[in-house]
C-alpha cells in the first residue's frame, strides 16, 4: 500500500485513506491486544506548530494521556458548546489555522502467536480526523468521529516485535462541517483502539437476517468465509448463505427481548452471535414488530458523562439502559451518531428500540440554502462519497443488532441529493428497516414520515389524516424539549398517540443534560455554554435533558415516567377502578397490585390487590374489596386510594417490588365524580375558585395585620404582597412570551396601600400592585379576619385595572418568615407539580426540608411549585385552604437571587424564608424549542379569590 503524507488530508473532502471496508463487528476468535490508557501526548495549537517528527517522534518530554477521552477534559484546550453555528468560518472545506493537533504515540509489541493472521487496527471513534503512523510509516487517515475504522498493518509489523504507534488527531477538519450536532466540541480518540489478529479462514464479516410470524421464524447468516450456522438451543445447524425455518421460536421485543445463542463455524475460527427473531414491517400504515404496533416512548440520547464527555464506561452505558428500562422507556435514538456499539448489545440484552441515526448534520448551513450562500454538503456531490461511506459504516458495524428497527440518515441538514443516496444504500443493503430521515418534510424517500416539536394540535391533524405524507407511519423524533424546568404537556401528545393509530410516539429531547463538572473557588457545578470562554455559544442549551447531569432524575423524567406507564389505573366511574394494560406483548401476570388507603394524608389500611391477569390492550375492571373505606360523603376528610403495580420478581434491570404503574381513586365524593378527582382535583376548588366563607368577626386578639404585614402572636409574617413574578424558565424565556410580561413590568411591580381599616367585621386592607411608568394595576383587597387564638383568615380579592397584559406568569401572594427548614404538606407532591407537569404528583401529605424542596436545575430558574395544596406547614406557620387550594413554594432566597444566578453555587440561603401562596401560575410547556404554551395552560389576567388561614 502506498499511502503519501501531507496535511491536506485535514481540508479534503474525501472520507479518507487507507481505510479497510467496513464490516460488523464481531464476537469472533481474533486475537486482541487493547491500545486503551497511556498514551504519550503533545498539543499543538496549530497545524503549522505541530513538529513534523511523527516518523521517528522522540516523546520524551511529552506528557501521558489516557485513551480513551477527550483532551479537552484532561487538562488540554477547553470545551466549547454551539448548537447550530459553527465555531469557525463557514468557509468549507476549509478549517482555521490555529487547529489544534494533538499527537499521540505508544508501543505496543505484537504477540508471537498472531503469526499468519491478518494484523488490523481498529479506531471505535476519533474526533475529528486523524492520521497514523507505524513506525514512522504513514498507513491512512480516516474521519466520521463515531464510526469505526481499520488499518491493515500486516506487512508492516512481525510476531513478537515492538511497534511503534502514532496518531495525529485534528480537532479541526472538513469532517466538522457535517458534524455539527448539537453538543460540546470535543476532541481526541475518545472510544477504544484495538491491535486485532485477524485469522485465515474465519470469517470477518457477517449479516444475520431472522424474522419471526406467528410463532415461527427463518434465519439465514451470511458469511464473507462460508460456515456452519449452529444454533444449540433450536437444534439447528446449516451452512451460512442459507436460510431455514425456525419453528416455534420466541420473538424479540423490545419488553421480551429473547436471544438465542448462535455461533458461525469456519474453519478459521468462530463468530458468536446473539440472535433475536423479529421482523419490522409497515402494515397499513402503522409500523410494527412481529405484528404489533409499536409506540414508541422514546428519548433521544446522546454520550455524555459529566466528567468524561463522549468517552463513557460500558458502566456508563448500563446506567442509561437501567435508567429507561426502570422508566418504561422503551426506544432511543441514537441522537445524532452511532453510539458505542457496546450500548447496543446492552439495548438488544435489555430491550429498547434503536432509531440508530447516522453521524451526520450540517445544521449551520441552514436547510436548503440558494445562492449566494453556500450548498448545503447533503447537496454538493463533493460530499457524497464521505456522506454514503458514513451511511454505509454505521449499517455495517451494526446491521446484527435486533434492537435497531429503523435506521437514520442524521439530524438537521435539510435535503440534497446525497441523502437520497444514503436511503438508497441502506435501502438496498437492508430492506428489513425502515430509513428515517426528519427533513424529507415532504415524504420524498422515506419509509417513516418525522417532524420534531411538532403541536399537538398538528399531530391531531397527521393523525385524523392517515393518508397524508404517503400514509406512512409518523413519528416525533424529538419533542418535549425539556431543557430546565419542563417539559409540560407530555400527556397532551401520549393521548394522541393512544387516539390515532399513525402517530406513533416520539423522542422526547433528550436525555440527559450536558453539564460538565466544573468547580471555581472550591464551589462545584454543572458549566454550560460559555462558561469556558467561548467567544460564540448556546449557553444552557446544552442542558435540556430529562436526567441532570449525575443522572438523576429530573421532575420532567418522573413525569414522563408517569405519562408512559404501561399500566392506566384509574376510577371506573361506578365506584370501582379500572386498570388497562399498554403493553406491546407482556400481560399483567409479572405483576402484584398493591393499594393504600388514606385518610386526610394519614395511612388506614393497605394491602395486597387481587387483579387477574389482563392481556395487552385489554382492561379490566375491579370492585372495591369492602376492606378499603368507602366514604363518600362530601364533609368527610379526603379519603385516597393509591393502587400500585409492582414487579412480583426481579428482572435484569430492576429489583422485585420496582412499581411499573400506579394510580389515585378518591373515595369520599360519589362515584360518578371519582373520575374527575383521579389525581386531580376538581376546578370549582382549583386556585381561581369563586365560593368563600364569610368571616363574622375582625381580626381578634391572636393576631394583627396591617399592609406591611401581619403577625400571629409572635411570629411575624412580613412583607405580604402580590406577586405576579416567577424566575424565568427556560420555556418562559422566549422573546413573544417573556418581552410582553417584562414590557408590562410584571419583574419589578411596586405596592402601594390604598387604604386600611375595619370594614364588615374584617380588617380591609386595599393596595395597588402596578409597575413603574404604566398605568395599568392590580387592586387587591385584603379582608383578615379572627378565627381563634393565633388563627387568621384571609379573603384576597384581586381585580385588573387599566390596560392590563393577557397573561401573568403568576398569581400569588408572597411573604417572609424568620428562616425556616422544614415544611409539611398535604396537597400534590412529592415533586414539583405546575398545572401541565402534574401526571406524576400524587396527592398526599409530605414533608421536606426547604433545600429539598428546591429542584436543582442547571441554570437555576423557577421551580418547587406544588399545585392544590390543601394545607402547609411552614416551620411554625400553618396555612390552610379554605377552601381554595393554593400553590406552594417556599424558598430560602428572593426570586430575583434565582432568576439572576447562574449556576448553583450563586444562591446562597438567606435567614429569610421567602413563602409563596399562588392562586395560580402559568403552565410550563416546551416553548425553549416547541410550540407556544396552549392557552388551556396559560393564567388569564382577570379578578380572582384566594381565601386561606394562617395559624401559629
Ligand atoms: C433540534 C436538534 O435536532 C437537536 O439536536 C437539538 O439541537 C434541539 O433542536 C434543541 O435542543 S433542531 C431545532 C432547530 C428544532
Amino acid at each position: 500500500m502506498s499511502v503519501t503524507y501531507d496535511h491536506s488530508y485535514v481540508e479534503d473532502f474525501a472520507p479518507g485513506a487507507g481505510v479497510l471496508p467496513p464490516r460488523a463487528r464481531l464476537d469472533d476468535d481474533s486475537g486482541r491486544v487493547s491500545l486503551d490508557g497511556d498514551w504519550r501526548f503533545r498539543l499543538s495549537p496549530s497545524l503549522a506548530e505541530a513538529p513534523d517528527d511523527l516518523k521517528d517522534p522522540d516523546t520524551s518530554s511529552w506528557d501521558t494521556i489516557s485513551v480513551p477521552g477527550h483532551w479537552q477534559l484532561s487538562g488540554y484546550g477547553a470545551p466549547a458548546y454551539t448548537n447550530i453555528d459553527y465555531p469557525f468560518p463557514v468557509d468549507p472545506p476549509y478549517v482555521p489555522s490555529g487547529n489544534p493537533t494533538g499527537d499521540y504515540v505508544r508501543t505496543v509489541t505484537i504477540p508471537a502467536d498472531w503469526d499468519g493472521s491478518r494484523v488490523v487496527l481498529r479506531f471505535e471513534g476519533v474526533d475529528s480526523r486523524f492520521a497514523v503512523f507505524v513506525d514512522g510509516n504513514p498507513v491512512g487517515w480516516s474521519s466520521g468521529s463515531r464510526l469505526p475504522s481499520e488499518f491493515e498493518l500486516t506487512d508492516l509489523v512481525a510476531p513478537g516485535k515492538e511497534i511503534k504507534v502514532a496518531v495525529r488527531v485534528h480537532q479541526w477538519s472538513a469532517g466538522s462541517y457535517v458534524e455539527d450536532q448539537d453538543m460540546w466540541w470535543l476532541s481526541g480518540i475518545f472510544r477504544e483502539v484495538n491491535l486485532l489478529a485477524l485469522k485465515p479462514a474465519a470469517p470477518t464479516d457477517v449479516f444475520v437476517h431472522a424474522t419471526y410470524s406467528e410463532g415461527s421464524g427463518s434465519l439465514k447468516v451470511d458469511s464473507d468465509v462460508p460456515g456452519t450456522v449452529v444454533v444449540a438451543e433450536l437444534g439447528l445447524e446449516f451452512p451460512t448463505g442459507f436460510e431455514v425455518p425456525v419453528a416455534a421460536v420466541e420473538p424479540w421485543s423490545a419488553e421480551s427481548p429473547r436471544l438465542y445463542d448462535a455461533v458461525v463455524r469456519a474453519e478459521g475460527g468462530d463468530v458468536r452471535l446473539r440472535i433475536g427473531f423479529r421482523t419490522v414491517a409497515i402494515v397499513d400504515g402503522v409500523l410494527t414488530v412481529n405484528g404489533n404496533r409499536v409506540l414508541f416512548n422514546g428519548v433521544n440520547r446522546h454520550e455524555f458523562h459529566p466528567d468524561r464527555g463522549r468517552a463513557l464506561t460500558e458502566q456508563d452505558m448500563l446506567d442509561d439502559v437501567l435508567i429507561m428500562k426502570r422508566a418504561g422507556i422503551n426506544a432511543v435514538r441514537t441522537s445524532h451518531y452511532p453510539p458505542h456499539p457496546h450500548f447496543l448489545d446492552l439495548c438488544d440484552e435489555y430491550g429498547l428500540y434503536v432509531v440508530d441515526e447516522c453521524d451526520l448534520e450540517t445544521h449551520g448551513f441552514g436547510y436548503e440554502p440558494e445562492p449566494p450562500k453556500l450548498p448545503n454538503p447533503v447537496m454538493d456531490p463533493r460530499w457524497r462519497d464521505d456522506l454514503v461511506l458514513r451511511m454505509r459504516r454505521m449499517v455495517e458495524r451494526d446491521k446484527n443488532h435486533p434492537s435497531i428497527v429503523i435506521w437514520s440518515l442524521g439530524n438537521e441538514c435539510g435535503m440534497g441529493e446525497n441523502l437520497r443516496a444514503m436511503y438508497e444504500f441502506a435501502h438496498d443493503r437492508d430492506p428489513s428497516r425502515p430509513v428515517h430521515y426528519e427533513r424529507d418534510t415532504e415524504a420524498e424517500f422515506v419509509d417513516v414520515y418525522s417532524q420534531m416539536y411538532t403541536s399537538p394540535e398538528d399531530v391531531a391533524k397527521i393523525g385524523a389524516d392517515p393518508a397524508s405524507y404517503r400514509g406512512l407511519p409518523f413519528i416525533l423524533c424529538e419533542y418535549g424539549h425539556a431543557m430546565g424546568n419542563g417539559p409540560g404537556g407530555l400527556s397532551d401528545y401520549h393521548a394522541l398517540f393512544e387516539q390515532y393509530p399513525r402517530c406513533q410516539g416520539g423522542f422526547i429531547w433528550e436525555f440527559i443534560d450536558h453539564g460538565l463538572r466544573t468547580s471555581v473557588d472550591g464551589n462545584e457545578f454543572y458549566a454550560y455554554g460559555g462558561d469556558f470562554g467561548e467567544e460564540i455559544h448556546d449557553g444552557n442549551f446544552v442542558c435540556d435533558g430529562l436526567l441532570f447531569p449525575d443522572r438523576t432524575p429530573s421532575p420532567g423524567m418522573l413525569e414522563y415516567i408517569k405519562v408512559i406507564e404501561p399500566l392506566v389505573i384509574t376510577a371506573d366511574g361506578n365506584g370501582g377502578i379500572s386498570i388497562t394494560n399498554r403493553y406491546e406483548v407482556l400481560d399483567t401476570s409479572h405483576l402484584t397490585f398493591q393499594s393504600v388507603t388514606e385518610v386526610a394524608g394519614e395511612v388506614v389500611g393497605s394491602g395486597n390487590l387481587p387483579v387477574p391477569s389482563i392481556a395487552p390492550g385489554e382492561t379490566a375492571t375491579l370492585v372495591l374489596p369492602p376492606g378499603i373505606v368507602k366514604q363518600q360523603d362530601a364533609n368527610q376528610p379526603e379519603t385516597w386510594l393509591t393502587v400500585t403495580a409492582e414487579l412480583t420478581e426481579a428482572t435484569t434491570w430492576a429489583e422485585a417490588g420496582h412499581r411499573i404503574a400506579w394510580g389515585q381513586v378518591r373515595l369520599d365524593v360519589p362515584a360518578a365524580d371519582q373520575a374527575r378527582h383521579a389525581g386531580s382535583t376538581s376546578e370549582a376548588e382549583g386556585a381561581s375558585g369563586e365560593a368563600r366563607h364569610a368571616r363574622a368577626e375582625a381580626v381578634g386578639e391572636g393576631g394583627t395585620a396591617t399592609a406591611a404585614g401581619i403577625s400571629l402572636g409572635e411570629l411575624p409574617i412580613r412583607n405580604l404582597r402580590l406577586d405576579v413574578w416567577r424566575a424565568q424558565t427556560d420555556n418562559d424565556a422566549i422573546p413573544g412570551v417573556t418581552d410582553a410580561w417584562r414590557e408590562a413590568g410584571l419583574h419589578r411591580v411596586q405596592h402601594r396601600v390604598v387604604s386600611e381599616g375595619v370594614k364588615d367585621g374584617a380588617w380591609e386592607v386595599v393596595t395597588r400592585t402596578a409597575p413603574p411608568a404604566l398605568q395599568w394595576g392590580l387592586v387587591a383587597t385584603w379582608r383578615f379576619t379572627h378565627v381563634a387564638e393565633g388563627s387568621l383568615g384571609l379573603d384576597l380579592s384581586i381585580e385588573p385595572e387599566g390596560q392590563f397584559p393577557a397573561t401573568l406568569p403568576r398569581l400569588g401572594i408572597t411573604f417572609e418568615l424568620p428562616r425556616v427548614d422544614t415544611v409539611e404538606w398535604f396537597g400534590t407532591g412529592p415533586s414539583e407539580a405546575y398545572v401541565d407537569t402534574r401526571a406524576a404528583a400524587a396527592v398526599g401529605k409530605y414533608s421536606a426540608t426547604v433545600d429539598e424542596l428546591q429542584t436543582p436545575y442547571v441554570r437555576p430558574q423557577e421551580n418547587g411549585h406544588h399545585l392544590d395544596t390543601r394545607w402547609a406547614v411552614v416551620g411554625p406557620l400553618r396555612i390552610e385552604a379554605t377552601p381554595t387550594l393554593f400553590g406552594l413554594t417556599v424558598r430560602n432566597w428572593t426570586t430575583s437571587a434565582l432568576e439572576s444566578a447562574k449556576h448553583a453555587p450563586d444562591l446562597v440561603a438567606t435567614d429569610t424564608t421567602y413563602v409563596t401562596v399562588d392562586l395560580a401560575q402559568a403552565g410550563i410547556g416546551s416553548n425553549s424549542c416547541g410550540p407556544a404554551l396552549p392557552d388551556k395552560y396559560k393564567l388569564p389576567t382577570a379578578p380572582a379569590t384566594l381565601s386561606v388561614k394562617f395559624s401559629r
